[in-house]
C-alpha cells in the first residue's frame, strides 16, 4: 500500500481510540493468517507493523542471497487448497523478493491490507483489569482498545546490536542484514567485512565476495552448512505432493518438524561405515535440511556419538571444498553437535573460500579489538575496510516479544521482570499474569525448531479457535494457571534432556546475546506431539486455564498437561493406538510368545565385549544363563541379574538392552538366570533358584572369567523381587556374600492397597489387572505373605547396601519405596532413584525411553560404589565414536 494511504488511514484512526476484539502485532506469515482467521470467526481485529508492508521477516532481511531454507512446497500456507493451487513456487528454495510477493499475494487475496496500520509501532501495551482489555499506544496514529492481544512478531525480529566498540568511528558505510536497504546497496569495487557466520552470512557471503573487491569474514563460530542444490523442486517431493496433497499435508501437520519425513528407526550403531556413509551422501546431495536433520540415523539428534559421525563426515567435505587447509581448518566446526546449533543452507560458501579477493579472519585466534575509523583490528592485523556487514544475528524469541515495548499485565506486572529469569510460558502461547495476551510461535513452543508455515497455523488455529469458543460461551478473560505453566516449564526441561540442543551455545539458549539469561527457549517435544498437547488441553476442558465472564461462573480445571516424560508419553501413544487386547487375556502362552515377538522389534543395545551362554546346576536341575562382558579385559565384578516378567514372562535374554547398557556403564559382568517361571513352578521356585544359582555363580566367579569375592545383584519388577529375596535368603543361610543390590521398580509386598495401585492402575502398560493375574499364576494367597514372595514383611536389617529405584507411573512405586525406607530404617545404607514422569518400563526399554539414560548411569555408578570401584566406567572401545572430552562426558552421562 502506498504510504500516502497509509498515512491517511492512520489519521482516520487519529480522533479517538480504535477498538476491536484483537489487536496483532505483525504483519508476517503469522499475522496474515490471524486476521484472515479472526475475520472469519466474526471477531474485529486490527494488525500493527512497523514496516510499511506485509512481509514480515520477508520485509526486512533484503540482503543478497536471501531465501527460505525449507523447502518452498512446505513454506506455504496450508490452510485453503485453492490458495495452495493457485500459486507455484518457482524453485525449491525461493527467494525474498518471491516469498515476499506470495505474502503480498496472500494479503491482496483475502482482503487483508484494510485491516493493517502499517509503518505503525506499539509504544507500549497495559492490561486494563476494570475494562478487561488491552490497551495500546502507538508511535503513529490512533491508540488501540482490544480484549485479546496476539503477539505475531516472528522470532527473529529484533537484531542484536553491534557489541563491538567502535563502531560510530567507523568512517565507511555499516549495514545489518536484518535491515537491509529496500534499494540495494552497490558493493562493486568496494573492500567489504562480514562479520558473524551464521544462515544471513552464509547465504550472501558467495555473493558479496562477487561483487567486493575484496571480502573479509571475521568467523567467530563456524557453522554446519549444506549445498543447497536450488533449482526447480525436485522430483520425488513434487511427485508426492502432487499425488495427495492433503495427505502430504497431514504428515507435515503430525511429523517432528512440520515437514513430512517419516521417523528413522534404525540406530547408527546397527549400520556399517558402508551403509552410513551412503546415507550422508544421499542427505548431502538432497540439499535439504530437514532431510539431513532426520533422516540418517535414528539415534542422530539425541546421541552424542551416533551425532558426532555427522560432524566428521561433514569436516570431510569442507576439507574437500577448500583449497588452503588452514581456512578449511578453520570453517570446521568442532564445538558443537551437528543441529544443535542451527545449521545453513549454501550455495558456494565454502569454495568461496577459494577466490583470491576473499579472506577469513579466525576471531578465535585474533578477536576483534576495535573498529576504528578505517577498519577492523584484531589481535593480530587491522584490516582496511570501506563497508562492514554486520550478520550478527538476533535477540531472538524474548527479544522479539519482550524488546518491542513495554507489556504490563495484571497488577502492574511488566513481561519483562516476570521473563528476567528467562521466559516462562504455558504451551508457548500464554503467560500466567497476562490475561488474553497471546504469543504466535513465542518461548516455549516448536517455533523456530520446525517448519515456521506448519506451527503458525497450528498456533493461530488453536487461538482464533479458542477466542471463539470463549465468546461463544460467555467468557471474556482467559489466564493459564501457576501449575500449567510451571508444568510446561518441567515439560519443557525434560524434552530437552533427549536432544543435543542443550550442548550448544546458540541463539535458542539466548547465548549469543551478551548477559541474556540462558535456557533453551524453544520447545523441543515436536510438532506432531506439541499439536496433541495442544489439542489435549481443549479436550480436557481447557485444562490449566482460568476463565471468567460477566454472566458465568468461572471455570478453572487446573493441572499439568503432560506428567510423563516426553519419550514414555510418545511410547504409550504408539501402545495405545495398537489396541492391544490385555496381555492376561492371552494365557501364559500367548502371552509369552507375545512378549518374544514384540521384544524382537525393539533396538537390541549397543555391541559389548563378549556375550555366552551356559547353564548352571540349579535346585532341581540345570538352569540356563546368559552372560555379558565388558569389550576391557577381565576379570570384571559380577552383577548376578534376574529378569522382569511377574514370574510367569521373559527369560535369561529378555532384558538383553538393559544388560548390555549396563555393562557399558559399570564396565561388570552381568550373568543373567534364566530361574523357572509360573504356572508350571510356582512360588517358591523362582526365589529359590534365585538364591541357588546366586550361590552357584559366586563360587565359580572365576571360571566365569568374573572377579572372585563378592557378587553384586540386580533385578527389574519381579526380578528385583527375586534380588531382593537372594539377599535377605544370603544373609540368613550364609552366603554368598553381596556387596550391594540394585533394584529396579522390584516387587516387594503382596498388598494391593497403596495409591500406586490405584493411581496408575490402568493407562501405563504394567496394569493392576496385569499385577493380580502374575500373583494368581505364581503365588496362592495363603503364602504370599512369605518373605521369600514379600521381602517387605521379612527382615530387613542387615542386607547389603542398595539402589532403590521406583517410577512415578507404576503400580508398584509405593511398595519400592516401602522396601528403601524399611531398609533405611533399620541401617541398611539405601539410596533411592524416584524417577518423575516414568512407566515401569521406563529402564528397560534401552534406545526408545532416551529419558531413562540418566537414572542408569546412577544405577551404574551405585553398582561400582558397592564394588568399591570408582564412579566413572572407561567406556574404552566398547564406545567406539568417542573422544573423552568434557563436551562428550556430558553427553555420554545423558546418552
Ligand atoms: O544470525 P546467527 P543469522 N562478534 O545468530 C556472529 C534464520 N535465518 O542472522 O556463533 C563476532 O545465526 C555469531 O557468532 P557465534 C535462521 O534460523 C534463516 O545468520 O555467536 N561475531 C554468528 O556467526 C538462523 O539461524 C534464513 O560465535 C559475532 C553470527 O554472528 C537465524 O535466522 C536465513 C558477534 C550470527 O549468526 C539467525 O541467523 C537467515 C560478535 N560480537 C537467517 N555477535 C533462511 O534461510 C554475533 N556474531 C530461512
Amino acid at each position: 500500500m502506498p504510504d500516502a494511504m497509509v498515512a491517511a488511514r492512520a489519521s482516520d484512526k487519529a480522533h479517538g481510540t480504535q477498538q476491536v476484539d484483537v489487536a496483532v502485532v505483525g504483519a508476517g506469515f503469522a499475522g496474515l493468517y490471524l486476521l484472515h482467521r479472526l475475520s472469519k470467526a466474526g471477531l474485529t481485529a486490527v494488525a500493527l507493523d512497523e514496516a510499511g508492508d506485509v512481509g514480515g521477516t520477508w520485509y526486512w532481511n533484503r540482503y543478497p542471497g536471501a531465501r527460505c531454507d525449507i523447502q518452498t512446497i512446505d513454506y506455504s500456507y496450508t490452510f485453503d487448497p485453492e490458495l495452495d493451487q493457485a500459486w507455484t513456487w518457482s524453485e525449491k528454495y525461493a527467494t525474498q523478493p518471491e516469498i515476499l510477493r506470495y505474502l503480498g499475494f496472500v494479503a491482496d487475496r483475502y482482503d487483508l491490507r484494510r485491516d493493517i496500520r502499517f509503518k505503525t509501532k506499539v509504544t507500549e501495551a497495559r492490561w486494563d483489569d476494570a475494562a478487561e482489555r488491552w490497551q495500546l499506544t502507538t508511535n503513529n496514529g490512533a491508540p488501540v482498545s482490544c480484549r485479546h492481544y496476539i503477539m505475531a512478531t516472528g522470532c527473529l525480529s529484533a537484531p542484536k546490536p553491534p557489541e563491538i566498540d567502535g563502531v560510530k568511528d567507523f568512517e565507511g558505510k555499516v549495514y545489518f542484514t536484518g535491515r537491509w536497504p529496500h534499494d540495494g546497496v552497490n558493493l562493486a569495487g568496494k573492500r567489504v567485512a562480514v562479520i558473524g557466520t551464521g544462515s544471513s552470512a552464509i547465504q550472501s557471503i558467495p555473493l558479496i565476495a562477487e561483487q567486493a573487491a575484496h571480502l573479509t569474514v571475521f568467523q567467530r563460530t563456524p557453522n554446519f552448512a549444506l549445498p543447497a542444490g536450488n533449482g526447480p523442486a525436485p522430483e520425488d517431493r513434487k511427485t508426492f505432493f502432487e499425488s495427495d496433497r492433503a495427505a502430504y499435508r497431514e504428515q507435515a501437520r503430525q511429523s517432528m518438524t512440520g515437514v513430512p519425513y517419516p521417523q528413522q528407526t534404525v540406530v547408527s550403531w546397527q549400520l556399517s561405515d558402508t551403509e552410513r556413509r551412503e546415507r550422508f551422501e544421499r542427505a548431502w546431495a538432497a540439499g535439504d535440511l530437514v532431510h539431513i536433520l532426520t533422516q540418517l540415523w535414528a539415534d542422530q539428534g539425541v546421541d552424542f556419538d551416533g551425532n558426532a559421525l555427522i560432524g566428521e563426515l561433514i569436516r570431510e567435505k569442507i576439507g574437500a571444498a577448500v583449497k588452503d587447509p588452514e581456512t578449511a581448518a578453520a570453517l570446521m566446526p568442532h564445538d558443537h553437535p551437528f543441529g544443535a546449533k542451527r545449521p545453513c543452507l549454501d550455495t558456494n560458501y565454502y569454495a568461496t573460500y577459494n577466490r583470491p579477493n576473499v579472506t577469513l579472519v579466525n576471531l578465535r585466534q585474533e578477536p576483534i579489538k576495535a573498529i576504528t575509523a578505517g577498519g577492523i583490528t584484531t589481535g593480530k592485523r587491522h584490516v582496511d575496510v570501506d563497508v562492514i556487514v554486520f550478520a550478527t544475528g538476533f535477540d531472538a524469541m524474548t527479544g522479539a516479544i519482550r524488546a518491542v515495548h513495554p507489556i504490563t499485565g495484571r497488577g502492574g506486572k511488566s513481561l519483562t521482570d516476570v521473563w528476567a529469569q528467562g521466559p516462562q510460558t504455558y504451551l508457548g502461547l500464554t503467560v500466567e499474569g497476562f490475561p488474553n495476551f497471546f504469543m504466535i510461535t513465542g518461548p516455549g513452543s516448536p517455533s523456530v525448531l520446525s517448519n515456521m508455515a506448519v506451527s503458525i497455523e497450528q498456533h493461530v488455529d488453536w487461538v482464533v479457535d479458542r477466542l471463539a469458543a470463549l465468546r461463544d460461551a460467555g467468557f471474556t478473560t482467559i489466564e493459564p494457571t501457576e501449575t500449567a505453566q510451571t508444568g510446561w516449564g518441567r515439560h519443557m526441561a525434560d524434552c530437552s534432556m533427549v536432544t543435543l540442543h542443550r550442548l550448544a551455545n546458540t541463539w535458542y539458549t539466548g547465548a549469543n546475546v551478551p548477559g541474556k539469561v540462558q535456557g533453551l527457549m524453544p520447545y523441543t517435544g515436536g510438532v506432531g506431539p506439541y499439536r496433541s498437547i495442544c489439542d489435549e488441553v481443549t479436550s480436557r476442558g481447557m485444562l490449566g486455564f482460568k476463565l471468567t465472564g460477566p454472566e458465568i461462573a468461572a471455570q478453572c480445571n487446573d493441572g499439568e498437561v503432560v506428567r510423563l516424560q516426553p519419550d514414555v508419553r510418545l511410547v504409550l501413544n504408539l501402545l495405545a493406538s495398537l489396541n492391544l487386547p490385555p496381555i492376561e487375556s492371552m494365557g501364559a502362552q500367548g502371552a509369552c510368545a507375545f512378549v518374544n515377538e514384540f521384544n524382537k522389534g525393539r533396538p537390541a543395545g549397543r555391541p559389548i565385549g563378549e556375550i555366552a551362554d551356559g547353564t548352571l546346576p540349579g535346585t532341581d536341575g540345570p538352569l540356563p544363563y546368559r552372560v555379558y562382558k565388558p569389550a576391557a579385559p577381565g576379570p570384571h565384578p559380577v552383577v548376578v541379574y534376574f529378569h522382569g516378567g511377574g514370574w510367569v514372562l521373559g527369560d535369561e535374554q529378555s532384558d538383553e538392552p538393559f544388560c548390555r547398557d549396563m555393562v557399558r556403564r559399570t564396565g561388570m559382568m552381568f550373568v543373567s538366570v534364566g530361574y523357572r517361571h509360573a504356572p508350571e513352578h510356582r512360588f517358591p521356585t523362582a526365589a529359590e533358584d534365585g538364591y541357588a544359582a546366586t550361590r552357584w555363580i559366586a563360587e565359580h566367579a572365576t571360571e566365569l572369567g568374573g572377579k572372585p569375592g563378592p557378587v553384586l545383584v540386580a533385578g527389574w519388577s519381579a526380578g528385583g523381587n527375586i534380588a531382593a529375596v537372594t539377599c535377605q535368603l544370603a544373609r540368613d543361610r550364609g552366603g554368598p556374600a553381596i556387596a550391594g543390590q540394585l533394584l529396579v521398580c522390584p516387587v516387594t509386598d503382596c498388598s494391593f492397597d497403596r495409591p500406586s495401585y490405584n493411581d496408575n492402575a490402568t493407562g501405563y502398560f504394567l496394569t493392576r489387572s496385569l499385577m493380580y493375574w502374575f500373583w494368581d499364576l505364581y503365588c496362592s494367597p495363603a503364602d504370599r505373605t512369605d518373605p521369600r514372595v514379600s521381602p517387605l514383611r521379612g527382615k530387613v536389617a542387615g542386607l547389603p547396601p542398595a539402589f532403590v529405584v521406583t517410577c512415578e507411573f507404576d503400580p508398584l512405586r509405593d511398595e519400592g519405596i516401602a522396601y528403601a525406607e524399611a531398609m533405611a530404617a533399620e541401617g541398611v545404607p539405601v539410596e533411592q532413584l524416584k524417577a518423575g514422569g516414568h512407566f515401569h518400563s521406563s529402564f528397560a526399554m534401552v534406545d526408545v525411553v532416551i529419558t531413562g539414560a540418566p537414572g542408569r548411569v546412577q544405577m551404574a555408578q551405585a553398582l561400582r560404589r558397592f564394588a568399591g570401584l570408582p564412579p566413572e566406567v572407561s567406556l574404552g572401545d566398547e564406545h567406539s565414536h568417542g573422544h573423552a572430552s568434557p563436551g562428550h562426558r556430558i553427553a555420554a552421562a545423558a546418552s
